[in-house]
This record gives structure tokens, C-alpha cells and sequence, in this order.
């Protein structure tokens, strides 16, 4: 009751002296205002489309006062912000959270319906803006929400790309790709700011200039221009900016001599040159082309975004500059090691630019950036070749070498010359530069100790002056000499690739490095990055990630929201979350439980419509729905997923109609998610669920107890429709190797239960949540190593229903696609390399007793809302409020600013 007293209608009473309300007479006519004045559509007719422009045009006019305000704040307060540095923003639509973080969507509503449209038709005319992969980009777009929300001052940096993730069609071939052109209407929501753009150069080359200064000159030279999107945070004016990046040719590049000669294809090529960098997310990077593209990309966004905020420090400074003091004011986080190159572009700027020694700029940018790590896969950590990046970044590579040099002669006044081999090991492992000579002040030192190796060598730290410029030239001689003798040999290259390591590079540069989940940050102490947590235990972190309860719970399942209003009292659960707890007393209410299965059931009947307009399939709205939905990967084991269900119709199949209905719970199994456009394995996957599919809705025995459906185009509006309508939510990883995941904090907390392995922030979910509320099976994570070894020494003994799936596939019931290749991944056949790495034969067994004891549970309804309940009260600590938090008080060292 407390609470209640608290609750706010909104916009009633106390709209405060200094904010204007509007209502829905003059939202209507700023709708109409814009939808015949700044929309290019039909000026007879207000359909659909038109709608949503001019619905969003004007919630922008909206927003920009207070972008422009929050802006205005900051640049007068001059207080410390915070820039995100991320190459993905998985945004999905803006519109419905636009309008609910202003507090105006019962107004809009009205306005629409006054002008015929109702505001859910509206809403979903909007293009899903998808300018990331999954996890990582959307973990972005959630912190922007929280950061806004939580009047943090802070400012997005990423690229506009002109493509974002490509459309998935389903077809009787499996996946298809078509490009997602989700500005070909334009989008309402940014702001060409082409009065902030910057110059961005490639290629050229280093020259000296007076007292040992370097100027990078030549080369190409493009301009970034910005698009910012503002970002509303929830019942706050605070207003933050999504600055993205395009570019375009800079003017000195277009040939108009050769335009003016007839040389059009000349004079373009320049245009094209600059402006393919922004077409697409992530690139293909098998070919030469496409790894330079990604780079081009990755030194555009950190380039770009390292100038403007400097140019801002520099505004809001007074004269002469105080670059000590940088870091005071600027905290840069980098999202995975995308936007590495920040780091030697910092020092480049702060030595080149202004003028800056190196032990200066290197200083300075230690206490500025920090970053996250957000996998432990190996084939992921990024690698650059070094040959392509002193093409592309010359001085770049220089600064590298330097920062490689100091990080050696740190690991030798570490680990001292005693142990040679010891010490070798260590300079190998933690190098940035990979298969690359030893600078020769530390070969020196080496070699010194060698030779006398009794003694105890005082080990000189030396990296200014000329001893590493001559070891660079040296470098990039021995280079060209490898190059020649391969080009008259013709022998295949005995010498490994030379590598900069990104993810070392962020270490050493970085303040603080952290993970996404307890054991993940765990991982990365003690495996991945252990090397370096010996030498600096003090830089690592955990900040386990969380989602905006905004969108993934208030705006995607009103109906919920509603329930949880009610009973805790209060609408303050939107922002402080741990409100919800205070559901864990109504567990067993009998009047919690029937509103809450009603609202469950409100939402089934939604994805039943939804899967039947996308995939044609029926499903029954009184099965269980079973949901598997995110990037499709052999390490998040859709393969386990889809064996438990061939499992289960084999089973079907072979017992009477009646024993059938009385030894399974019917459910929908609701797949969706992308395959990369290259990995041929996930592909494969993805077609071999959709083929299930087909045998298994088409069976006339099997009726509702059964039915597998892939969503096609699995997006973020997608799981806004799914994950509220969603009872049974899998999380099935192999332990270890899920960094965190963010859907599972999403169903848990729209009251889906979790059935996973002991991997990410399942171990915390189902701690919080409760064990008894949380289905586990599978091995740990500490058991894997020894459980891969066993498979490779043919030690391993396939549990019979294991067999008897594969077989039963092999026999041709799903048609006759050649599985061979599937097969063949999980049973080490020649030509498969490493047999069944993910571990699907050996959690196969214990995934399907599980699924039974979901089965049981599912029967006592009861039970099961209860679970449900428990779910959504424990779901509390993933809001990305609390992670955003913590970022801010460990990292950032940044407090709230609230506008006045
Ligand atoms: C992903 C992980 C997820 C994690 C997100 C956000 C990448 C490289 N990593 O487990 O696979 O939840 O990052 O941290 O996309």
C-alpha cells in the first residue's frame, strides 16, 4: 500500500511548471501537419505507411527538445561522460518505446484512432532497424535505454550501415538471404548532421619531422559524417545520442579533372570507394577485399569517434589544453575488440596531433579505455594480419609495435631471466605481435642472460629512441625477403602468418577488462586471458549483462505488466526492478495464479496468429510453446533441440492413439534465428528443423501433441512477439562456452521457465530464480576438457536412444535431404575433424530425462504458474539498470546528471 500511494497516473495532475503535455487533440494535428508536410507519400491518402512516418515524425519533433536540452546539460555542466564504442546496434523498432518512455502511448492511441489507425497497425509498419548480429549488438541497444533511463552522461558511437543484418527466407532449400534495406523510406529517427564530419585516412605512409615527431601523410583520405539518434530514457527528459557514422568521398578525392575529361567511371570509383565502407554489416572476410573492408570499418568508427570527442574535450576546456586531464572527462568502453583500434588511434592523435611524448599519450589512454569481453570461443578473438594492417593503418602499426615492445620488457622485470624457458613461453603467449622477430631490446636482454646465465641481469626498460625504429626497419626487410624468395620458389610458406592479436592488445591497453557473466569472467581469468590476470589480477571484472525491463517486459506484454502493477502496489518495478521480488509472497495465490495464466494464454493466441500469418502452421494455443530462438550455432546446440523432438515422435509413433495422449504433454516447438551466410553446418541445421517440420505438423497421427515451426527472420520485433507468449524457453549451450546470453534474462522474466546447461547467466538466473524453478541438466563446465578427450581416444560409449535418433533420421522419414554431413559432425567421420565437439551424444541422455520432468511438471498447471510466478519475481538482477550500474560506479567512474 505504500507503494500504491506512490503510483502516478500519467499525465494527470502534476505535469511539472516547465513540461508541456500534449494530448491527443494536438498530437493528432501534429501528425497531421507532418503527414502532409514532411513525409513523401501520397498527400491524398493516410494509409498504413504514411501513418507510421508521420506518427514518428512527430514523437521526433519531441524528442529533439529534449536531445537538444540533455545536450545543452552536459556541454554546460562539462561533467565526465561515458562513450559506448560498439560496431552492432541491434535497435528493432523505436516507435512503441519512443511514445512509452515519453509516457504517451495512451494519448497516441487516442490521436491515431481519431484519425482512423489504430496504434499497434501503425507501430508495425516500422522497419526493425537490425545493425548487429544478436547478443552483443542488442546487449548495446538495452545499455543505451538504461543509460538514458538512468540519466547517466553517456553517448553511443557506432557505423550506419546502409544494409543491416540480412532478411532470412525460409525455403524447401533451407535459408536464403536477401538484403534488408531498412532505409529505403528513409529513417524518421535521425538527424543528418552534416555539420559534424571528420576526415579518415588509409594507406599513405610515416614520415619523420623534427625532434623525433611522426606526421602520417598520403594515402586516401574519406569523411565520416553523422547521423545521430536520439535515445529517450523512461520518465526522464534525459535524451542521450546514438551518434552512427556514414561516409562519403571527401572532396579533395573526387577527380573532377577526370569527370570533366569523360572519365566518369574514374571520378565515381572515388564516390563508390568511400561510401561501400558503411553498405554492410560485418562483411564477408573470407576474401582479401572483405577483411579490408571490415578493417575500414573498424578504424572509421574508432577514428571518427576519438576525433569528435576530443574536439568535445577540447570545446569544453579552457586554454592552453590540460591532456592530462582527459581521462577525467572521457571514459571509453569498448565493445568486444571491434573497436580496438581506438587505442593506438588515441596515441596517434594525442602525439601527432597535439604534440604529446609517448609516455604521455600512453598514460592517458590506459585511463581512458576499458573492455569487455563477450566470447571465449578462440576462432572468434580477433586477429588481424600484419601485413594488411601496415598497408591500411602504417602509423597504426607503428604505435603497436611500440605498445608490444613496453608489454615485453614488462613480462621480463616480471618473470625475470632465471627460467629462460619460463619467460619465452610467457613473451609467446602474451605478445600482441604473433610469429613476429623480438624487438631487439629485449633479444638483447635474452641473449645476454643466456650467456651468463648464473648471474642475475638488471633488466633496462629502453623503448624510446632508435633502437625500436631500427628494429622496425629490420622488421619490414626480413619481410620483403620472405616475400621474394616465395615468389621464386614457389614452396609453400614455411613461416607462420605474422598476426597482431587484438584481445592482447585491448589487455594491455585498457584499464579494466571484463566479462559478461560470472562464469564467463571467471573463464576469462583463469583460461583465456590467465597470462595476463597473473600480471594484472587487479584489471579484471565481472559485470554480468541484463536487459531493458522497458522493452522486454512493459512494452512487449502489456498484459503482464498490468498483472505485476497491480499486485506489487506500483509502476516503479518498470525502473527499479526489485520490486518484482515482492511477487514471491503471491506465489500460491489463487487470484495471482488465474490472472496470470489468463495473460499467458492472451499471449499464446497471439503467436498462434503470428506463426500461422509467417509459416501457415496451426498450432493449438492449449499446448505447451517451447521456444529455442537465437543465432543459430553448433555450440548453442539447436542440433540437441531438434533430437530431443525426433526422440519424442519416434516414440509417439510407436505407442497407441491412447497411450500417446497419456504419455505427452502436447507442445509447440518454436524455433527461429539466423545461420551466418558462410557456415554451411548451421545452414544445414536450420533446413533439417524445417524438414522435421513437415513430416511431423503433416502427420495425421500426431495431431496437436506435436508440431515444429521455424519463424522465419527471427529479429527483435519477432522475439517481442514470442517472448511473452513463450512457457518453456531453452538455453542449452555446452557449458562454457556461452559467454552469458541475454534471452534467458528476457524469458525469465516474462515467466517462461528455463530448461539449460550450467553456462553463462543461466548458473545466475537459476540461482536467483530458484533451482526448483529452473530445469538442469547436462555437464559442467570444469568436465568438458576431460569429456572432449575421452571422445577423441574413442573412449566414448553413445547412450542407445542416442543411436536409435540417428539411425531413425538415417532411415528417411524427413525426406530425402542427404544428412550425411549432419551426422557426420557428431560422430567424427573422416573428413569431420573433430567429432561431436559441442557434446550433444553426451548430454543427449540427461536433456531428454529432463525434458520429461518439464513434461510432469507442465501437467500440474499449478505447479507450473507457480514456477512461472518465481520466474518473473527472481528476474530482478538482469535488469541492464543494475548492469549499467555497475559499469558507472567500476569502470566509468560517472554519476547521474538530471536535468533541472
Ligand atoms: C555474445 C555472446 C553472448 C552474450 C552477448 C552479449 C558475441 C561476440 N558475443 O553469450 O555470445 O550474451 O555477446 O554479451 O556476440
Amino acid at each position: 500500500s505504500d507503494h500504491k500511494q506512490q503510483v502516478k497516473e500519467p499525465n494527470t495532475d502534476e505535469a511539472s511548471v516547465d513540461t508541456f503535455v500534449p494530448d491527443s487533440a494536438s498530437i493528432a494535428s501534429s501528425i497531421k501537419y507532418h503527414s502532409e508536410f514532411t513525409t513523401s507519400f501520397s498527400p491524398e491518402h493516410f494509409q498504413l505507411p504514411k501513418a507510421f512516418y508521420a506518427t514518428a515524425e512527430s514523437v521526433r519533433d519531441m524528442l529533439i527538445i529534449n536531445w537538444n536540452a540533455t545536450n545543452s546539460y552536459y556541454e554546460k555542466m562539462n561533467v565526465k561522460q561515458a562513450y559506448y564504442l560498439s560496431m552492432e546496434y541491434l535497435q528493432g523498432r523505436a516507435l512503441l518505446n519512443a511514445i512509452g518512455n515519453l509516457e504517451l502511448s495512451g494519448v497516441y492511441a487516442e490521436a491515431l484512432k481519431k484519425l482512423g489507425h489504430n496504434l499497434e497497425d501503425v507501430a508495425w509498419q516500422e522497419p526493425d532497424a537490425a545493425l548487429g548480429n544478436g547478443g552483443l549488438g542488442r546487449l548495446a541497444s538495452c545499455f543505451l535505454d538504461s543509460l538514458a533511463t538512468l540519466n547517466y552522461p553517456a553517448w553511443g558511437y557506432g557505423l550506419r550501415y546502409k544494409y543491416g543484418l540480412f532478411k532470412q527466407l525460409i525455403t524447401k532449400e533451407g535459408q536464403e538471404e536477401v538484403a534488408e534495406n531498412w532505409l529505403e523510406m528513409g529513417s524518421p529517427w535521425e538527424i543528418a548532421r552534416n555539420d559534424v564530419s571528420y576526415p579518415v585516412k588509409f594507406y599513405g605512409k610515416v614520415v619523420s619531422g623534427t625532434n623525433g615527431s611522426k606526421k602520417w601523410v598520403g594515402g586516401e583520405d574519406i569523411m565520416a559524417v553523422a547521423y545521430d539518434v536520439p535515445i529517450p530514457g523512461y520518465k526522464t527528459k534525459t535524451t542521450i545520442n546514438l551518434r552512427l557514422w556514414s561516409t562519403k568521398v571527401s572532396p579533395q578525392e573526387f577527380d573532377l579533372h577526370a569527370y570533366n575529361a569523360g572519365d566518369h567511371a574514374k571520378a565515381y570509383a572515388a564516390i563508390k570507394n568511400a561510401e561501400k565502407i558503411c553498405y554492410i554489416l560485418y562483411p564477408g572476410d573470407e576474401s582479401v577485399e572483405g577483411k579490408t573492408l571490415r578493417l575500414k570499418q573498424q578504424y572509421t568508427l574508432c577514428s571518427a569517434s576519438l576525433q569528435d570527442i576530443i574536439a568535445r574535450y577540447e570545446r569544453r576546456s579552457e586554454e592552453p589544453v590540460n591532456w592530462e586531464n582527459f581521462p577525467e572527462k572521457v571514459a571509453v568502453q569498448m565493445n568486444d575488440t571491434h573497436p580496438t583500434l581506438c587505442i593506438p588511434e588515441l596515441i596517434r592523435i594525442l602525439m601527432d596531433v597535439k604534440g604529446l611524448s609517448w609516455k604521455e599519450a600512453w598514460n592517458i589512454t590506459q585511463r581512458t579505455v576499458a573492455y569487455t569481453n563477450h566470447t571465449v570461443l578462440p576462432e572468434a578473438l580477433e586477429k588481424w594480419s600484419l601485413k594488411l594492417m601496415q598497408d591500411l593503418l602504417p602509423r597504426h602499426v607503428e604505435i603497436i609495435r611500440t605498445i608490444d615492445e613496453e608489454l615485453l620488457h614488462t613480462i621480463v622485470t616480471e618473470y625475470g631471466t632465471e627460467d629462460l624457458d619460463l619467460l619465452q613461453q610467457k613473451l609467446k603467449q602474451m605478445r600482441i605481435l604473433d610469429n613476429i622477430e623480438l624487438p631487439e631490446s629485449v633479444a638483447k636482454l635474452l641473449i645476454k642472460s643466456e650467456e651468463n646465465s648464473a648471474a642475475h641481469p638488471t633488466v633496462e626498460v629502453d623503448i624510446s629512441g632508435e633502437e625500436s625504429k631500427d628494429a622496425v626497419e629490420e622488421d619490414q626487410s626480413e619481410e620483403q625477403e620472405v616475400e621474394e624468395k616465395n615468389d621464386v620458389t614457389f614452396e609453400p610458406d614455411p613461416i607462420p602468418p605474422k598476426m597482431v592479436r587484438m584481445a592482447n592488445l585491448c589487455v594491455a591497453g585498457g584499464h579494466t577488462v571484463n566479462g559478461v557473466a560470472e562464469i564467463h569472467s571467471e573463464i576469462v581469468k583463469n583460461e583465456v586471458f590467465n597470462d595476463f590476470y597473473q600480471l594484472w589480477p587487479q584489471k579484471f571484472q565481472n559485470k554480468t549483462n541484463g536487459v531493458t525491463p522497458r522493452r522486454w517486459i512493459r512494452f512487449c506484454n502489456p498484459d503482464l505488466s498490468k498483472i505485476i502493477t497491480k499486485w506489487t502496489g506500483t509502476e516503479d518495478w518498470i525502473i527499479n526492478t526489485e520490486i518484482l521480488s515482492t511477487l514471491k509472497k503471491f506465489a500460491d495465490n489463487e487470484d495471482l495464479h488465474s490472472e496470470w495464466r489468463e495473460a499467458k494464454r492472451r499471449n499464446k493466441i497471439k503467436v498462434a496468429s503470428f506463426l500461422k500469418e509467417k509459416t501457415r502452421y496451426v498450432v493449438s494455443p492449449d499446448a505447451m510453446f517451447d521456444v529455442q530462438v537465437k543465432r543459430i550455432h553448433e555450440y548453442k546446440r539447436q542440433l540437441m533441440n531438434i533430437f530431443g523432438i525426433v526422440y519424442r515422435y519416434k516414440k509417439m509413433k510407436e505407442m497407441s492413439p491412447e497411450e500417446r495422449k497419456e504419455s505427452f504433454v502436447p507442445r509447440v516447438c518454436i524455433f527461429g534465428g539466423k545461420a551466418f551466410a558462410t557456415y554451411v553446418q548451421a545452414k544445414r541445421i536450420v533446413k533439417f528443423i524445417t524438414d522435421v517440420g513437415v513430416t511431423v505438423n503433416h502427420d495425421p497421427d500426431i495431431g496437436d501433441l506435436l508440431k515444429v515451426v521455424f519463424v522465419p527472420d527471427y529479429n527483435v520485433s519477432v522475439a517481442e512477439v514470442l517472448i511473452p507468449g513463450s512457457e518453456l524457453s531453452q538455453h542449452i549451450s555446452t557449458a562454457g562456452m556461452e559467454a552469458s546470453g541475454t534471452s534467458n534474462m528476457k524469458f525469465a522474466m516474462n515467466g517462461c521457465i528455463v530448461i539449460g546447461t550450467l553456462d553463462g547467466a543461466n548458473v545466475e538466473i537459476r540461482e536467483e530464480v530458484g533451482e526448483e524453478n529452473f530445469f538442469l541438466f547436462g555437464a559442467q563446465a570444469h568436465e568438458i576438457a576431460g569429456l572432449r578427450k575421452e571422445r577423441a581416444e574413442g573412449k566414448f560409449v553413445p547412450d542407445p536412444r542416442f543411436e536409435e535418433v540417428k539411425e531413425f533420421v538415417r532411415s528417411g522419414v524427413f525426406g530425402p535431404y542427404n544428412y550425411n554431413e549432419l551426422m557426420g559432425s557428431l560422430e567424427g567421420n573422416e573428413g569431420y575433424g573433430r567429432a561431436d565437439y559441442f557434446l550433444v551424444g553426451k548430454d543427449f541422455p540427461s536433456y531428454i530425462e529432463c525434458q520429461e520432468k518439464v513434461d510432469e511438471a507442465y501437467r500440474d498447471q499449478k505447479r507450473w504458474t507457480k514456477m512461472s510466478i518465481l520466474n518473473t519475481a527472481g528476474s530482478y538482477k538482469f535488469s541492464s539498470d543494475r548492469t549499467i550500474h555497475e559499469y558507472a560506479r567500476d569502470i566509468w567512474m560517472i554519476e547521474p546528471l538530471v536535468l533541472p
